[in-house]
């Protein structure tokens, strides 16, 4: 059993990456990991988290988890995976269209499932079984290096309840070494660290919500999809839109931040070119 809320040192040997939810595009992560000559020795890759599902090539991205480089949180696409594949991977029984948990799926872009049904054998591919052993194992918060240099990573948000409230709204180092220590969340907490958009999403935050809260490093998010990187108490959201980049020719992308560099690299569907932009982090002085 893989633990839920996991630790790292801190890398001194290479580079730190983030990438934004990746939804399954995978050729655009291969892109940016080429433009910025990843060294997989020394280099590592986080993931904020829902690699899966309305982009094309999930199970692709799902694979990455087994690559000693790469460290991924679940998402509440993979939370949503999981739900309806939890009895088939204890017990083999196939998920079916009467679940509780399938059309939730289904309606969030998670139809690429069916390609890896194997009805006449009541089962799924192997290729399948083996990722689905790994999507279990995912954490649910990285904690990554000490003082200064600690960030951590997430899928949402680690705010304390759903209000708007600009005081005391989100967790503090403190708190996250707590659930480090018990390796446990209570529900509504585990809740919203896959589905908040209390900071990201409403324009209420923008005026109300400093980049920085003091006692929390630098913690990385996606789930809320913009056009650009937002910083709200000390969260950092990454996802601009990979998969949506597919079908508009809007500033959508997938984007890969280099922590050390204080810099990201974007691409997208619709472009064949990699941006690089410097992007510094705010912090507590
Ligand atoms: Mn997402």
């Amino acid at each position: 059993m893989a633990l839920p809320i996991q630790k790292l040192p801190s890398n001194q040997l290479g580079k730190d990456y983030i990438i934004g939810d990746l939804h399954g595009c995978f050729s655009l992560l291969e892109r940016l990991m080429k433009e910025v000559n990843f060294n997989k020795n020394q280099d590592r890759l986080f993931s904020v988290g829902d690699l899966i599902d309305r982009g094309p090539e999930s199970l692709r991205c799902l694979q990455l988890l087994a690559e000693p480089w790469f460290y991924a949180v679940k998402g509440n696409h993979e939370d949503m995976f999981l739900e309806l594949f939890m009895p088939y991977l204890l017990n083999n029984k196939l998920p079916s269209p009467n679940d509780f948990y399938y059309s939730g799926l289904m309606d969030n872009g998670g139809e690429w499932v069916k390609d890896y049904i194997n009805e006449a054998q009541q089962a799924m591919s192997t290729e399948f079984d083996k990722a689905l052993e790994l999507v279990a194992k995912m954490p649910l918060i990285y904690i990554v290096g000490e003082g200064d240099q600690r960030f951590h990573v997430i899928h949402a948000e680690l705010t304390k309840s759903r209000t708007h409230e600009a005081d005391n709204v989100v967790f503090v180092d403190a708190d996250i070494d707590e659930f480090f220590i018990n390796q446990a969340l209570f529900f509504d907490i585990e809740d919203r660290l896959y589905w908040s958009r209390s900071l990201m999403k409403s324009s209420v935050a923008d005026f109300c919500y400093p980049s920085v809260k003091k006692g929390l490093s630098t913690t990385f998010c996606g789930h809320t999809i913009a056009k650009i990187i937002r910083q709200k108490l000390s969260h950092v959201c990454l996802d601009t839109g990979a998969f949506m980049s597919i079908n508009t020719a809007n500033d959508y992308g997938l984007v890969l931040y280099d922590v050390k560099e204080s810099q990201y690299f974007t691409t997208s569907y619709q472009q064949n070119t990699v941006r690089k932009v410097r992007h510094p982090i705010a912090k507590i002085p």
